[in-house]
């Protein structure tokens, strides 16, 4: 701990879809959740210090499959598609379910998964439900709020006290201005057992 970590060598290394087999890569893997446009594949960039890893977009929706991320020590990042996009095709919201559902219950190499939520939104009804199979299954959630550079300083004193009443002790972050990073890195190193 309090260890530099690397800039780059962080390389995508492979993706699954609904109905496909995901890679075996062999390495404690963290996987990361949320809604969609929740700032999932912006948090995955600012952790690696990787511009461009893992693709980002205004357009809520845009990663529907699950993409593997692999560092230079040893620890795999998997990007999971967001939920909860109203206007996502049916097709695109059926699949969901079982591309992740089976990932998560059929995934040996992971540690934990962090489970992104928009600090404005709070917790809604999908989170929930994700929060509630992650703890009846007994993998380990992270919590993180994230877009916390959007707040005022009342706002954020407010919103971040309703957060920790329903979420254990989640992680303000902002991939903006880096807020949480290092807590989080903190956080993933103890989980995944690296040093
Ligand atoms: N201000 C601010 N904007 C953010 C932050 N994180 C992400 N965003 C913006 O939010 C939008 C969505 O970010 P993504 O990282 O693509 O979100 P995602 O959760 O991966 O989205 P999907 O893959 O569609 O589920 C983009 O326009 C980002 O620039 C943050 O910490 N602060
Ligand atoms: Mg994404």
């Amino acid at each position: 701990m309090g260890k530099r970590r690397e800039r780059g060598g962080w390389t995508f290394v492979g993706a699954v879809s609904a109905g496909g087999v995901p890679p075996t890569l062999g390495m404690p893997e963290i996987a990361f959740a949320g809604r969609s446009n929740v700032g999932k594949s912006s948090l995955i960039n600012r952790l690696t210090r990787t511009k461009g890893l893992a693709r980002t977009s205004g357009t809520p929706g845009r990663t529907q499959q699950i993409n593997f991320f692999a560092g230079p020590e040893e620890i795999v990042f998997a990007d999971l598609p967001g939920y909860g996009w109203a206007k996502a095709p049916a097709h695109v919201r059926e699949s969901w379910r079982p591309l992740v559902e089976g990932y998560l219950l059929g995934r040996e190499t992971l540690r934990g998964v962090v489970v992104i939520l928009d600090v404005r939104r709070g917790v809604g009804d999908a989170d929930r439900q994700l929060l509630d199979f992650l703890s009846a299954r007994e993998i380990g959630v992270v919590p993180v709020l994230s877009k916390v550079d959007k707040l005022k300083q009342g706002e954020r004193v407010k919103l971040l006290r309703a957060a920790r009443e329903v979420l254990d002790d989640p992680i303000p972050f902002s991939s903006v201005s880096g807020e949480g990073e290092r807590d989080l890195w903190r956080r993933l190193t103890d989980l995944a057992s690296l040093r």
